[in-house]
């Protein structure tokens, strides 16, 4: 794919997890969302701030950038470092107890696994952020599951919670790769994913969406796969968010926000999958300009692309 659409795609992503962050922030926790509600948004947003779901995928691109690579020990310490420096940012109550573990000595894989218990955590945390790693390592989806994995243990290691994590790490690369310009096959994306869900949660709800209509409504989408704050909730719902509208960026995330419950969550996820697919172009002005962080957001993604750009060189046969 020529290099200006790619920018435009990983800028798309990482921006698309801001705004729709920014937009769903306001309603998170309620039911679902009324369209006078939605259309305002649309219409005059007003400041766009962010919260702990881009911080953290800020954390996770900043990573792989100073690490070319990823690199666990200095991941998890850059989330702790970017929580300490913001912790008003709405953060869970898993991360901050693993940030404060880690800063105290314990390994970046083991701290996870204290949570809930020694279950560790199946929040969407570990979702929410993974767009960066799709991007640096999108040509490798070999390495897109394991680099996804891997992260998400730091802070999620419960299986649920990892695996939300490559479902959607896997849904953004297979996006940044499909041609934007040929009609969209909504089953290509469900099955690629079915193919790698491995918990039988994850397989129910991927049915699900495939079985979903297209003129499924918000309650239909919510009875069917959830809207919580469980990653095995967020992840399908963001991903039938995607499917309703891909063709729209605005439509695909007010479609998240509509749906109620973790909106800021579900629309980020929302917002990289749809971003990845349609590139910053696809976003509207005032809020991709609007967004908090959009020039930081724009930066990282290009150190993201040119580190993709290297693996790709590594690869290549002398
Ligand atoms: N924290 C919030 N929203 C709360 C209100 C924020 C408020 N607006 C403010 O400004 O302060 N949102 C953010 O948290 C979610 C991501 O959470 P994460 O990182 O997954 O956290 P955690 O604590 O690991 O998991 C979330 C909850 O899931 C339940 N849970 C997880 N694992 C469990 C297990 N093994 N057993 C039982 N329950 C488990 C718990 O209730 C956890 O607290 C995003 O929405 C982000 O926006
Ligand atoms: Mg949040
Ligand atoms: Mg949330």
């Amino acid at each position: 794919m020529e290099q200006d659409r790619l920018r435009d795609r990983f800028r798309g992503a990482l921006l698309g997890v801001a705004v729709g962050d920014a937009l769903g922030a306001p309603f998170e926790g309620m039911g679902m969302v009324h369209s006078a509600d939605l259309e305002r948004l649309h219409a005059a947003p007003g400041r766009l701030c962010y919260t702990d779901d881009t911080h953290m995928t800020l954390g996770m691109a900043e990573s792989l950038v100073a690490m070319r690579g990823f690199d666990g020990e200095n991941m998890a310490r850059t989330f702790a470092r970017n929580f300490r420096q913001e912790p008003w940012r709405g953060y869970g109550a898993g991360p901050p107890q693993v940030f404060r573990m880690v800063e105290e000595g314990t390994p970046w894989d083991k701290a996870g696994r204290m949570l809930f218990g020694g279950t560790g955590s199946f929040g969407n945390g570990a979702a929410m952020r993974v767009a960066p790693c799709a991007l640096a390592y999108h040509q490798d989806l070999e390495k897109v599951i394991a680099v996804a994995a891997q992260s998400a243990s730091i802070t999620h290691a419960h299986q649920l919670g990892i695996e939300g994590a490559v479902l959607q790490a896997c849904a953004v690369a297979f996006l940044i790769r499909c041609n934007a310009r040929v009609p969209f096959e909504k089953r290509a994306l469900v099955e690629f994913l079915e193919f790698r869900a491995a918990s039988p949660v994850y397989r129910q709800k991927l049915e699900r969406v495939k079985s979903l209509t297209p003129d499924a409504t918000a309650a239909d989408i919510v009875r069917q796969v959830g809207n919580g704050i469980e990653a095995y909730e967020a992840v399908p719902a963001a991903i039938c968010a995607f499917l309703r509208h891909p063709d729209s960026f605005s439509k695909a995330v007010l479609c998240a926000i509509s749906l109620g419950g973790d909106t800021d969550t579900i629309a980020c996820m929302t917002g990289a999958l749809s971003g990845a697919y349609l590139g910053e172009s696809a976003i509207p002005v005032p809020w991709r300009e609007g967004v908090e962080g959009a020039g930081r957001l724009r930066e990282l993604a290009d150190a993201l692309l040119a580190l993709a750009a290297g693996f790709r060189q590594q690869e290549e046969p002398e």
